[in-house]
């Protein structure tokens, strides 16, 4: 017998008192542990009100299966209100990020052919393969300077360029060149933008944008002033090439990236390919930059592990001869790495879907039009789900066990990552050229873990040191 929604077990009476209580657990920082502990307490489902914002959450891959099969025809995932707050107020039109419904579907349809079909992901192939190889000669450079043979360094602002680089290069076709000594000032400027836009997004979960607005508080003003960065710079990129393309008669060339394909196709209005390609670009520099990070810190912290996808590497780039998107497909355990990593450190604490029907979970009646989470930090944690789950594996992902629902660290069907494919050749890339160039390594004695700014990110600075091989 299916008992009824109101009997989910979980803290979902009083919006304002949890707000409190989450406030003085630090929260705002903490709501992957907070997740965590709520599954250990409540079991596999729970109800949940913090502020305005109201949920079931729930961890078992057969459930977010469930789940993702009610999630009908234009998935809707939770509505960060800061960022349409911030698009109404400046009247700019919401991209596919943003946009629900028939808008979003013929949207991203489009999209979908020249951002994320295998057909173009060759063409981003050498874009991106050329980035990587800067990066290194970069880091060869910094060693070379160091006199000692070795380079010793928070690498995460290098990391944020490199991202940077690579998107751009996608979408625009040509390089920005972040990864020269010179670095152009608007460039670090808009990186910067990214990251405090993350960081004031996260008390507007909870606070309504509107509310703040009116008080005049810090955090909503903070928050225009880095959406109006990225917006400034995204437009001056795109103009652009907006620009060179109505000059340019001559013959077609080579691939000209995202923007100029979509802006050929003229399938899609200017402010709507605008706003999805500055989503784009924004969305293209913490994600991926983190996750190579937290990667590295893997392979510092199992050397042996790291030799193994040497060896790999090596032995892929023997066999493809010189074709890389060849050799792309012979490093399964370079891909088991970086889905290891994402199974421990996502990107995404959770993954959710508005109900377009009314679902049975654990027993629970959940009716349509609910918000359902599925807590992705939660489940690559468990160990009914994972087999020993604090241990960095990337070989659990080769073997022949069920990963039924288990690899969602991109999201999930229709309304899954755009940015999958950019995302994975990037890391991949990157992953290959260190892996043949530098030996990675760390200090003893420190223990990072996550704190959550709206993404996760490391609480502390990660130290590497790097030494060519
Ligand atoms: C959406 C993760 C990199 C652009 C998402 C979602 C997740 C995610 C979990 C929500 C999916 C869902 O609701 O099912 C990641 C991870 C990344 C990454 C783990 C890298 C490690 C990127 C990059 C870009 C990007 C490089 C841009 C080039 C987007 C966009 C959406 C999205 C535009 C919204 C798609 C839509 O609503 O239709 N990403 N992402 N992401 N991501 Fe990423
Ligand atoms: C944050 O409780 C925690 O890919 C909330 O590239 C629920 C939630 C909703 C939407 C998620 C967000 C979380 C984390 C960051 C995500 C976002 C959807 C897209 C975004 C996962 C889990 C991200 C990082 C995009 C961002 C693109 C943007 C900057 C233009």
């Amino acid at each position: 017998i299916v008992r009824p929604f109101t009997e989910i077990p979980g803290l979902w009476k009083n919006g304002v008192v949890n707000l409190y209580n989450f406030w003085k657990l630090d929260g705002f920082r903490n709501l992957h542990r907070i997740m965590l502990q709520n599954f250990n307490t409540f079991g596999p489902i729970y109800r949940e009100k913090i502020g305005y914002y109201e949920s079931v959450n729930i961890i078992n891959p057969e459930d977010a299966a469930i789940l993702f099969k009610a999630e009908g025809h234009y998935p809707k995932r939770l509505k960060v209100e800061a960022w349409t707050a911030y698009r109404d107020y400046r009247n700019r039109k919401y991209g596919v990020l943003l946009k629900n419904g028939e808008d979003w579907r013929s949207n991203r349809v489009i999209l979908n052919k020249e951002v994320i079909s295998p057909k173009v992901q060759e063409n981003f192939v050498p874009l991106l393969d050329e980035v990587g190889q800067d990066f290194v000669a970069r880091v060869h450079k910094k060693i070379k300077r160091s006199g000692q043979n070795k380079w010793t360094t928070d690498l995460s602002q290098e990391l944020f360029k490199y991202a940077l680089e690579s998107v751009s290069s996608v979408l625009y076709g040509e390089r920005l060149g972040l990864l020269l000594d010179y670095i152009d000032p608007e460039a670090q400027h808009f990186i910067d933008c990214i990251t405090l836009m993350f960081k004031t997004t996260s008390p507007m979960l909870y606070i309504p944008p509107g509310l703040l607005r009116q008080i005049g508080a810090k955090v909503w003003r903070d928050h225009v002033a880095a959406w109006d960065g990225i917006f400034s710079q995204a437009d001056r990129c795109i103009h652009n090439i907006y620009r060179q393309l109505r000059q340019d008669t001559g013959a077609p060339k080579k691939y000209p990236g995202v923007l100029a394909s979509l802006l050929m196709l003229d399938k899609l209005s200017i402010e709507d390919i605008k706003a999805s390609v500055t989503e784009l670009m924004a969305g293209g520099v913490d994600t991926t930059s983190i996750t190579l990070l937290w990667t590295l810190y893997e392979l510092a912290r199992h050397p042996n592990l790291q030799e193994e996808l040497r060896a790999e590497v090596a032995a892929a780039r023997a066999e493809s001869q010189g074709d890389t998107l060849e050799m792309l497909k012979r490093i399964p355990l370079v891909k088991g790495a970086l889905k290891e990593t994402l199974r421990l450190h996502p990107v995404a604490v959770s993954l959710q879907r508005y109900l377009a029907e009314d679902i049975v979970i654990q027993n629970y009646h959940i009716p349509a039009g609910t918000l359902v989470q599925l807590g992705l930090y939660a489940m690559g944690r468990d160990p009914k789900v994972f087999f020993r789950p604090e241990q960095y594996q990337p070989s659990r992902w080769l073997r022949t066990e069920t990963h039924y629902f288990r690899s969602l660290g991109f999201g999930f069907g229709p309304r899954q990552c755009l940015g999958r494919r950019i995302a994975e050749t990037e890391m991949q890339l990157f992953l290959i050229h260190m892996l043949e160039n530098f030996r990675v390594e760390k200090q003893r004695h420190v223990e990072v873990q996550s704190t959550f700014e709206l993404i996760l990110l490391p609480d502390k600075p990660i130290i590497l040191t790097l030494k060519p091989l």
